[in-house]
C-alpha cells in the first residue's frame, strides 16, 4: 500500500515541532528539532537513515554534557592519567552502545515508536567504525569502554582513516575474494566531533644537524610539514557520567597549496604536496601479521605519534609542573610496535625542545613508556629500514643510533666479551639493508613489557625477549591477559540472555555487568530443568536470528535444527581454517558412504566461516577460494545436504559478530600451539554459551582452567612439543595413509580435482593434523543435549575473569598507576 506521511502520529509530530506541548518528553522534541534544524528535513520524507541520524543527534547531546563535564574535572583535579596509542580501533556500531551505556534505551525505543521508526530498523542504519584488522584493533575499543566503566582517565589516541578496513566481496564465479574501498564517513559521522582549534605541525624528511655546543642537541629543518587535525570521539561508561575520549589525527597539507608553483604555473605541482600529505590518514593498512616497509606506513606512524605528544606534552604544560615529573602525571601505553617513534620522538622533544640532558629525558621516557607485545610470529615483528628511517626521519635516526650506543656498552659491562650477545640484542640488526628492530626499542624504551595471555607472555620472556630479561631482571616482563566488554559481547549482542542472567541473579543487569564474576551465580541452575529449557530456547533464538540475517542479506536459507559450527577470524596460515576445511570434507565423504539406516543417527550441523584475507596475502586467499567452493558442492548434494551444510558469510564485521557469536554451539579456536597470542573471540563465544574447540594455545588454556576441562573440547601437540618439533628437527611425518586412512582420503580427494583446480590447493593441505577424533567427540557430546546444556551454562558462568574491567584495572593498577575519578 501507499506509505502514510509522516509516519506515526501526527499530533506527536505537530506538538513537537511547535514546542507547544510543553509536556511532550524531551527525547522526542530533541528528535523532532535535530530532523528540523540538524539535517534541514520534513517529517513527510523522512528515512530510516534520517531518523538513525536525529537519534545519534540527540544522543550525541547526552554524551557531550557527561562529556564536557569529564573533561573539566580532569583539567580541574590533574589526576595522572594513561593514554593508549593504537594505530587501530575497531569500534563497530555506536547508537546501541551509547544508549545502553546512558540507560535511555526503553526511552528511545518509545518514542521513536510514536513518530513512526523502529529502534531495530533505525540501528541497522550505522556503519561500523572499522578502523581495525582484528583483534588487536577490538581490543582497544574494549579497553576503552572498561576505562571509562572504569572512571579511569585514559584517553585513546589513533588515526581518523578516510577508509578503515576494505569491503570484502566474494566473485561470484570463482570464488575469490574481492576488495571494495570502505568509505564509512559518506554519510557523516555524527560521533566525532572536528576540532580544527586543536592542529599541530609535523616535519618529515629534511637534515638534522647537531649543534655541537656540548648538548646533545641538533637541529631538525627543511623537508615537508604537515598539520594534524584532531577529531574527538566520545566514549561513555556505563552506568557513570564518566565520558572519556578518543582523539583520532586528520592529515592536511600545511597550506592549501604551494604558492610559488602555482605562480609559475605549475598547478600540478601545486596541488602535488597537498595531495602528498592528505594521503597519510586516507586508509588503514590491511595487514595483520605481516609488516611490509612502506614509506606512508612509516609516515603514519609518525605522523600520529608526534601530534598525540605534542597534546599530551601540552596538556601535561598546562598543569605547571617541572617537565622532570611528566612521568607522575603521565602513562603512554604502547599498542603494540605500531607507535614506538613516540620513543625517539619524546627524547627529540626533551632534548632538542625542552633542552634537557640526555641521561634526564632518558630516565623521563623510560618511566613513561609501557609496551604491549602481540604477537610472538617472526614475521609479523616490525623493522625499519635505516636507509628509509634516515630519509624520513633523520633526527629519530640519530637518536635511535645514540640510543642503541649507550645501550650496548651497558649490554657490554654487564656481559663483557660476549660479542654474539650485544649482535642479537642491538637495536640494529645488521645486513642490506640494516633494520631497526622496533620491538628492542620499545622494549629498553618502556618501564615494563607485557603479553596478552600467560602462555604468550611465557613466550615473550623465553623466545624473542629473552636477552632483555637476562639484561634488564624478570620483573619487568609480565601478562595481562586480554578481555572482552561485557556490555557490547554480552549485553548488546545477546539481549534475551542478559535479561535471563538478570532475573536469576535477582540484580539490575548494571551489577553483574561491572562485576562479571557474579555470572558465577548462575552455576546452581544447570540442575535446574526450567531454566535450561529457557537457556536452550534462547540459544535456539539466537539461531533462528542469524539464520534470519543470511536470508535477507545473502537470500540462503539455512537449517536452524543443525548444531552451529562457528569459525571466525582474519584468515591466517597459523589460525588453520584450513584444518577445519579438511574436517568438513572428511564428514562430506563420511556421510555419503553411510546407508539411511546410520544417517538417521547423525545431528545435523552447518558450518559458519567468515573472516578477510590480507589482500596480498596468496593463502589465506586460496582458502577462501577453496571454502567457497567446497560449499557450493555440499550446499547442492541431495545425499547429504540436509546433515551438512556449510557457509562463508561475506566482509566480516563487529556487526555481523553480533549476531553469529550469540548463535554458536560450538567455534573453533584450532591455531598451532604457540601462535595465537591470545585471541578474544574465544572469550565472547563462550560468554554466549558456546562450547569451545581448540588448541592449548592461547586464552584457551586460561579459558580450560576457568571453565573446567570437561566442558571445553581440546586437541593437539602442547606448545613444547611443537617446539621441539619445529625447532629441533625431531618431527619424522608418519605416512598419512599409515596414521589415518580417512584422513587419507580428505587430501586425496582434494588433491584429485573433485572441488576443481587439481593442484592449485596443494599448498594448503600440509597443515592438517589431527583434528577429527575432536570433531568425532564433539559431535557425541551434542547428541546428549541436556548434558551439552549444562556445559554451556557452566562455560558462560565462569567466564567472569575475561571482562576487560578486570584486565583494564591490572593495567592502571600494576602499570600505569592512575586512579578512578568519580564524575559528579
Ligand atoms: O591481538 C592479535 C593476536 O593475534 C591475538 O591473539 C590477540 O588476542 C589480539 C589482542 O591481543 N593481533 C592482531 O590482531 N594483530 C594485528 O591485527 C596486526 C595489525 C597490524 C600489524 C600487525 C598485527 O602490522
Amino acid at each position: 500500500g501507499k506509505e502514510k506521511w509522516p509516519r506515526g502520529d501526527e499530533k506527536v509530530w505537530k506538538d513537537a515541532m511547535r514546542d507547544v506541548d510543553k509536556d511532550a518528553d524531551q527525547i522526542t522534541k530533541s528528535f523532532v528539532n535535530h530532523v528540523q534544524t540538524s539535517l534541514a528535513r520534513q517529517p513527510y520524507n523522512l528515512d530510516n537513515l534520517g531518523a538513525y541520524q536525529a537519534s545519534a543527534l540527540s544522543v550525541r547531546d547526552n554524551l557531550l554534557v557527561n562529556w564536557n563535564e569529564t573533561a573539566l574535572q580532569y583539567t580541574r583535579k590533574a589526576p595522572k592519567r594513561a593514554y593508549y596509542l593504537s594505530l587501530e580501533f575497531l569500534m563497530g556500531r555506536t547508537l546501541d552502545n551509547a544508549l545502553l551505556n546512558l540507560g535511555l534505551k526503553d526511552e528511545y525505543a518509545g518514542s521513536v515508536k510514536k513518530l513512526g521508526f523502529s529502534m531495530e530498523d533505525i540501528l541497522e542504519q550505522e556503519r561500523d567504525a572499522a578502523l581495525g584488522n582484528g583483534g588487536l584493533g577490538r581490543l582497544a575499543a574494549c579497553y576503552l569502554d572498561s576505562s571509562a566503566s572504569q572512571e579511569l582517565p585514559v584517553w585513546g589516541y589513533g588515526l581518523r582513516y578516510k577508509y578503515g578496513i576494505f569491503q570484502q566481496l566474494i566473485d561470484s564465479s570463482s570464488g575469490n575474494q574481492l576488495e571494495a574501498p570502505d568509505p564509512w564517513l559518506d554519510n557523516q559521522n555524527p560521533w566525532e566531533l572536528p576540532r580544527l582549534d586543536v592542529a599541530y605541525e609535523v616535519r618529515f624528511y629534511g637534515s638534522a644537524d647537531r649543534v655541537n655546543d656540548g648538548t646533545p642537541r641538533a637541529a631538525w629543518t627543511g623537508g615537508q610539514e604537515v598539520l594534524a587535525i584532531a577529531y574527538d570521539v566520545m566514549i561513555p561508561g556505563c552506568y557513570t557520567k564518566t565520558t572519556n575520549n578518543l582523539r583520532l589525527w586528520e592529515s592536511k597539507p600545511k597550506r592549501g597549496f604551494d604558492l610559488n608553483s602555482f605562480n609559475a604555473g605549475n598547478y600540478e605541482g601545486a596541488v602535488e604536496s597537498s595531495n602528498s600529505a592528505s594521503a597519510i590518514t586516507s586508509v588503514l593498512y590491511p595487514n595483520d601479521h605481516t609488516t611490509f616497509g612502506k614509506e606512508l606506513r612509516l609516515k603514519q606512524q609518525y605522523f600520529w605519534t608526534a601530534a598525540s605528544l605534542a597534546d599530551i606534552i601540552r596538556r601535561f604544560k598546562n598543569i605547571g609542573k617541572p617537565i622532570t615529573e611528566f612521568p607522575d602525571y603521565v602513562a603512554i601505553q604502547l599498542n603494540d610496535t605500531h607507535p614506538t617513534l613516540a620513543i625517539p620522538e619524546l627524547m627529540r622533544v626533551l632534548v632538542d625542545e625542552e633542552d634537557q640532558p640526555w641521561a634526564t629525558a632518558w630516565q623521563i621516557v623510560t618511566n613513561t613508556f609501557f609496551y604491549t607485545n602481540h604477537t610472538v610470529l617472526p614475521e609479523a615483528l616490525e623493522k625499519w629500514p635505516v636507509p628509509l628511517m634516515e630519509h624520513v626521519l633523520p633526527r629519530h635516526m640519530q637518536i635511535i643510533y645514540d640510543i642503541n650506543l649507550q645501550f650496548m656498552q651497558a649490554v657490554e659491562r654487564a656481559f663483557p666479551g660476549d660479542r654474539e650477545r650485544l649482535g642479537r640484542m642491538s637495536l640494529i640488526e645488521e645486513g642490506f639493508p640494516k633494520q631497526v628492530r622496533m620491538a628492542f626499542l620499545a622494549c629498553i624504551g618502556s618501564r615494563k613489557v607485557n603479553g596478552v595471555a600467560e602462555l604468550h607472555s611465557d613466550l615473550v620472556k623465553t623466545t624473542i625477549l629473552k636477552d632483555f630479561v637476562e639484561f634488564e631482571g624478570i620483573s619487568k616482563f609480565g601478562n595481562v591477559t586480554n578481555g572482552i566488554t561485557p556490555r557490547r559481547w554480552l549485553d548488546q549482542c545477546n539481549p534475551e540472555l542478559s535479561a535471563l542472567i538478570s532475573r536469576t541473579l535477582g540484580v539490575d543487569k548494571a551489577v553483574w555487568l561491572k562485576d562479571l564474576h557474579r555470572l558465577a551465580e548462575l552455576l546452581p541452575q544447570t540442575e535446574d530443568a526450567k531454566f535450561r529449557a529457557e537457556w536452550a530456547a534462547i540459544k535456539q533464538r539466537n539461531k533462528e536470528r542469524l539464520a534470519h540475517h543470511v536470508q535477507t542479506t545473502l537470500g540462503l536459507t539455512i537449517n536452524t535444527n543443525a548444531m552451529f559450527d562457528v569459525q571466525i577470524k582474519r584468515l591466517h596460515e597459523y589460525k588453520r581454517q584450513s584444518l577445519n576445511i579438511l574436517g568438513v570434507i572428511h564428514r562430506y565423504l563420511t556421510l555419503k558412504n553411510m546407508s539411511a539406516a546410520e544417517k538417521k543417527k547423525v545431528n545435523p550441523k552447518v558450518v559458519f566461516f567468515a573472516g578477510k584475507a590480507a589482500p596480498a596475502y596468496y593463502i589465506a586467499k586460496l582458502t577462501i577460494r577453496l571454502i567457497v567452493n567446497v560449499a557450493r558442492i555440499i550446499n547442492e548434494d541431495p545425499d547429504t545436504k540436509d546433515l551438512l551444510s556449510m557457509y562463508f558469510l561475506p566482509d566480516y564485521s563487529v556487526s555481523l559478530a553480533e549476531v553469529l557469536i550469540p548463535a554458536s554451539d560450538i567455534s573453533q579456536h584450532i591455531s598451532t600451539a604457540g601462535t595465537e597470542a591470545s585471541g578474544t573471540s574465544n572469550m565472547k563465544f563462550c560468554l554466549n554459551g558456546g562450547l569451545l574447540l581448540g588448541t592449548v594455545d592461547g586464552a584457551n588454556i586460561e579459558i580450560a582452567e576457568e571453565v573446567g576441562e570437561s566442558n571445553v573440547f581440546f586437541f593437539g601437540h602442547l606448545t613444547p612439543a611443537v617446539e621441539d618439533l619445529r625447532y629441533q628437527h625431531a618431527y619424522h611425518p608418519i605416512p598419512i595413509e599409515e596414521k589415518c586412512p580417512a584422513l587419507a582420503n580428505v587430501l586425496n580427494t582434494v588433491s584429485s580435482g573433485r572441488f576443481g583446480d587439481a593442484d592449485v590447493y596443494e599448498p594448503l593441505l600440509n597443515t592438517i593434523r589431527q583434528d577429527i577424533a575432536a570433531l568425532a567427540m564433539v559431535d557425541e557430546a551434542y547428541l546428549d543435549r541436556d548434558e551439552w546444556v549444562k556445559k554451556s551454562i557452566r562455560t558462560s558462568a565462569k567466564m567472569g575473569k575475561f571482562s576487560s574491567d578486570r584486565a583494564i584495572n591490572e593495567y592502571a593498577e600494576s602499570y600505569w598507576n592512575i586512579e578512578a575519578q568519580h564524575i559528579v
